[in-house]
């Protein structure tokens, strides 16, 4: 069991997230009706500043508070309870990011920041809206850092073992973290701050972006590695078996450290000022990433055909009807595992060079990112919820909810098809993204982009609304599980941490000699941007001044 701070601390990150859920997704709901030319908006509130809000609670807010909150309960019940050092500073990380959360929040509410969640320049926004960003990444570090000082103790008091899988995961998704954070933090203390504020007067704008996608392509991968935990770690035990290979786990993990970060030209396909041996050097390394997802994807079909088999499935596909679909723990991250095959598929086309002239900059990345940190990760979550919810309050999933958290999943998994199918084909029709601009032709008739079932923005909105059901039903789940629902009793299945057993006794030792692993992770990147970097430096075109939107 985990101690009480552990558990309060868990909890508050928890809140956070499903309170930024709760408006990121109503701005969600907003964002298909605007598409659909069903609404417009009151004059003091504009697309782009929803769009921002939107973006910005879902993909940053929502995703990072979660992960912290089960991360840190992972790494209590892993490792044991958190010293008074690593207590006071995991609060102290909170409430920084809280306070950076909070305040970038009002400068998107009240207008000073209308600048997407990417915030590219030339788009610029209040001062205090890059300090609160700062703010937010800082805090994200000092919780990090809190952990990783837990993670030391462990190993200072069991010198030569491997750490348990859990704690060994959530090391390497910090140094994911906190190595293409450099980017990010580069680009708003020494770029946005003090443009922002005027105390310079232009800022280099391909610049900005590189350093943006230097960070921007790892933190894909920073949501995605959490949910990751969640594959090889909670399937295994809820089918009822082990992790299929403690060393490729870790393996695949570290790949991530290596190959994720390099790669963030893939962005930029389309830009100027990047030579394309730079960009076709980072396309190949972007190729390599996709080697550790499917390592992972085999262990997960091994994991499932082993327990299958055990239970007595005979044939190629026996195995599909053992597996434990009554289970909504298992469910939904099953279903979510399932979208990230269509979603990588498509990442693989965003990143071919070719192709990605034909789909950048249209709905059909919008339709991308939905099918993998909009339902793999975001489902992943959810479905960690219905059982770390109870574990931390100590209450159980009843019959009620499971049949509500049911609807949920199968409803946000129908409303996901309909609007980011819609939103992959009109992309494919040439339909732009980031732009309140939905049609061609003025006509106030015209509704649609085109005229087919997929290719229609009504679809959008269709799906759109199904999705905003699915949020609102996952608070009332949410809400439930916190307040509403019995005490769990002893031995109570829904409210414990599930666990498989990971058995490292063949697994090399230097797969947890960071330095190795991280020394090449740099290494890769200077090969990847040194010289790109130092051209965009000394050879940039004036500076722009700043757009205000
Ligand atoms: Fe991405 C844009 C490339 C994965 C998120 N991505 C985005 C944006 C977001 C995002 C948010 O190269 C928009 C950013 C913006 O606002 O501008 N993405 C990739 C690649 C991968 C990838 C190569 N993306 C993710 C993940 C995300 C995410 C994960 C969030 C969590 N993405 C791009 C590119 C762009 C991009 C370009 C820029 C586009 C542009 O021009 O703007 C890879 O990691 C994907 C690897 C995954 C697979 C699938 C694995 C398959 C599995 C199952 C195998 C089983 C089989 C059995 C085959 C290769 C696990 C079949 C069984 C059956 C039953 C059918
Ligand atoms: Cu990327």
């Amino acid at each position: 069991m985990i101690g009480n701070s552990e558990r309060k601390l868990a909890l508050s990150n928890i809140a956070v997230a499903y309170t930024a859920f709760l408006i990121g997704t109503f701005c969600g709901l907003i964002q298909v009706f605007m598409r659909n030319d069903r609404l417009e908006l009151p004059a003091w509130l504009d697309y782009y500043q929803v769009l921002t809000a939107h973006g910005v609670l879902l993909a940053l807010v929502y995703t990072t508070f979660f992960i912290y909150g089960f991360l840190i309960t992972g790494m209590s019940k892993s490792l044991g309870t958190f010293g008074p050092k690593v207590r006071l500073w995991s609060w102290i990380g909170f409430f920084v990011t809280l306070i950076g959360t909070v305040g970038a929040t009002i400068e998107i509410i009240s207008g000073r920041a209308s600048v997407l969640y990417t915030f590219y320049a030339p788009l610029k926004a209040s001062g205090w809206f890059y300090v609160d960003l700062a703010l937010l990444i800082i805090g994200t570090w000092i919780m990090s850092f809190a952990l990783i000082g837990h993670y030391m103790q462990w190993r200072r008091k069991n010198p030569g073992v491997l750490s348990p899988l859990f704690a060994y995961m959530t090391m390497a998704t910090f140094a994911l973290w906190i190595i293409s954070c450099l980017g990010v933090v580069a680009a708003v203390l020494f770029q946005y701050i003090p443009w922002a504020f005027g105390f310079v007067d232009t800022i280099n704008v391909e610049l900005s972006r590189s350093l943006f996608w230097y960070f921007g392509h790892p933190l894909v991968y920073f949501w995605l590695l959490p949910a990751y935990m969640a594959w090889y770690l909670v399937i295994p035990k809820l089918v009822g078996t082990k992790v299929f290979s403690d060393s490729l786990a870790r393996l695949s993990f570290l790949l991530f450290i290596l190959f994720s970060i390099p790669v963030g030209f893939h962005h930029q396909l389309g830009e100027p000022g990047v030579s394309d041996f730079w960009k076709f050097l980072q396309v190949t390394l972007t190729f390599m990433v996709v080697i550790p997802t499917l390592m992972t994807a085999f262990s997960l079909f091994a994991v499932f055909e082993t327990s299958g088999r055990q239970k007595g499935a005979k044939g190629l596909f026996g195995w599909i009807g053992k597996l434990p679909w009554s289970d909504i723990r298992f469910t939904s991250i099953f279903i979510a595992m399932a979208f990230f095959i269509p979603g990588g598929a498509g990442g693989i086309i965003n990143a071919s060079f070719q192709l990605n002239e034909f789909i950048h900059n249209t709905l059909w990345v919008v339709g991308h990112f939905h099918i993998t940190v909009g339902t793999p990760v975001a489902m992943t979550f959810m479905g960690i919820s219905f059982w770390l919810i109870p574990y931390l309050t100590g209450r159980t999933l009843g019959k009620t909810t499971k049949k509500l958290a049911y609807v949920q999943i199968a409803s946000w998994s129908i409303g996901m098809i309909l609007m980011s199918s819609a939103q992959h084909v009109l992309g494919l029709l040439g339909a732009p993204r980031r732009t309140q601009y939905s049609h061609y032709n003025d006509n106030p008739t015209v509704l649609g982009w085109f005229d087919g079932f997929f290719s229609n923005t009504a679809t959008i909105a269709i799906g759109g609304t199904i999705l905003f059901f699915s949020a609102m039903l996952l608070i009332v789940i949410v809400l439930r599980l916190w307040f509403v629902e019995p005490r769990s009793l002893e031995n109570d299945l829904y409210a414990e941490f599930p666990i498989a057993e990971s058995d490292s006794s063949a697994t090399p030792k230097w797969l947890e000699n960071w330095w190795i692993w991280i020394g090449i992770a740099l290494a890769l990147i200077i090969i990847a941007y040194a010289i790109p970097i130092t051209h965009l430096i000394q050879d940039a075109p004036p500076g722009s001044k700043g757009f205000i939107n």
